[in-house]
């Protein structure tokens, strides 16, 4: 079990559906640490390299137009092996296939795309970096120095 900080964020729809409260919880609940975040409106250029990895994918426009379509909020997210816990609280890309118990089985609403269709982008309300080298690269990207704090949150001394 490894101290990692990763990279998470409501994306536009998941702010448009007033969820950001909602989504944030799930990640503190589960006994994660936020340790940045903010909310702001990604340009193209940020979002090409936000998404650098699909840059060849058929969908890499339509994905850029949705990440830049309104505000986004931002966060660094620390606790142990947090990279793969926020992955599992996120759920699998697809909201229809994403089990209930995850952020995009529970909140993917039927009467919005969710499901990854092609020549669709899915709208499944939250990202979160898939690797050590992505949640480093993404953390870099989107916060300073400065904007990562370092705390204890009331309930770490509780661990015997
Ligand atoms: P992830 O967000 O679960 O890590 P990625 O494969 O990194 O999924 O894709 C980034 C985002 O691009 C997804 O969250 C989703 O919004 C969108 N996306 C991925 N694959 C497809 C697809 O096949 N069709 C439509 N949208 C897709
Ligand atoms: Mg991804």
């Amino acid at each position: 079990m490894a101290i990692e900080k990763t990279f998470v964020a409501v994306k536009p729809d998941g702010v448009r559906r007033g969820l950001i409260g909602e989504i944030i919880k799930r990640f503190e609940q589960r006994g994660l640490k936020i340790v940045g975040m903010k909310m702001l409106w990604a340009d193209e250029e940020f979002a090409s390299e936000h998404y650098f990895e699909h840059k060849e994918k058929p969908f890499f426009g339509r994905l850029k137009e949705h990440i830049t379509s309104g505000p986004v909020v931002a966060m660094a997210v620390e606790g142990a092996d947090s990279i793969s816990v926020t992955r599992k609280i996120v759920g699998p890309t697809g909201g229809d296939v994403a089990p209930l118990g995850t952020i995009r089985g529970d909140l993917g609403h039927m009467g919005i795309k969710h499901a990854c269709e092609k020549g669709k982008i899915c709208l499944n309300l939250v990202h979160a970096s898939d690797c050590k080298e992505n949640a480093e690269r993404e953390i870099k990207l989107w916060f300073k120095p400065e904007e990562l704090h370092t705390y204890k949150r009331a309930d770490e001394d509780e661990v015997m």
